[in-house]
């Protein structure tokens, strides 16, 4: 399959597609051109469940394996194949990277508008998230920088992301993006994300938390704050150094 991963070919690409209002497409995708961390492609036109690449219980007794388990095998695939039921509806739009699609929601076809940004968004969440959940490891010192720049310090960088997470009024997201340099944490309902046009604040994740009951509530019930306290436990800072790079 052909990559799309320069402003021209998607440009090409899009004036390609039926259907869909050719809304300025250098507009919409001047902030990022290049990918911002992993592209996550169809393949052969579907969309596929990753592998974790750890055990289901590798992250106890912080994150318990049978939530692992059904998160990824339940959760997970359904955002998956709600999402490939919609490409069949327009399937020019399975050549298009899928945080491409996540940049623009607005200008997507009705028919599979919605579809696209809540499930497309929970493969896109959840694939990244995986990522993000490894024992023992600690900050690079680059990374404890930027946090200090950003917040003060780790510990006021860990108490207003966990304040952001329990203030979040149902189901969502707690991330960190980076606007230039800037680390900022911002919340996401549902299954926004902050590559999305029609997200309230722009920027390229560096780590994301999902909090929607589903991630905690077999072990956390309603404790969310004790979830979010156990998260430092198993955020692979490894990654968090890549996603900041
Ligand atoms: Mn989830």
């Amino acid at each position: 399959m052909k990559k799309v991963n320069n402003r021209r070919d998607f440009i090409k690409t899009t004036a390609l597609l039926s259907g869909m209002a050719l809304v300025d497409p250098i507009q919409t995708f001047a902030f990022s051109p290049k990918p911002t961390m992993f592209e996550i492609k169809a393949v052969n036109g579907k969309y596929e469940l990753p592998a974790l690449g750890y055990a289901y219980n590798a992250l106890e007794p912080f994150i318990d394996a049978k939530t692992m388990e059904i998160h990824h095998t339940k959760h997970h695939q359904a955002y998956i194949n709600k999402l490939n039921e919609a490409l069949e509806k327009e399937p020019q739009l399975k050549q298009i990277p899928l945080e491409a699609l996540l940049k623009m929601i607005q200008s997507l076809p009705d028919s599979v508008k919605n579809t696209i940004r809540n499930h497309g968004g929970g493969y896109y969440n959840h694939s990244f998230f995986w990522t993000l959940l490894k024992t023992n490891t600690k900050p690079s010192a680059a990374v404890e920088l930027a946090i200090q720049n950003s917040f003060g310090s780790m510990e006021q960088f860990k108490k207003d992301f966990e304040k952001a997470g329990s203030g979040l009024f149902g189901s969502g997201w707690v991330w960190v993006i980076n606007q230039m340099g800037t680390l900022k944490i911002v919340t996401t309902a549902n299954q926004d994300n902050p590559l999305m046009d029609i997200a309230e604040h722009k920027g390229k994740p560096v780590l994301a938390l999902d909090v929607w009951e589903h991630a905690y509530y077999l072990k956390y019930q309603n404790k969310r704050a004790d979830y979010l306290t156990a998260f430092w436990n198993v955020l692979n800072w490894d990654q968090v150094a890549q996603n900041l790079g």
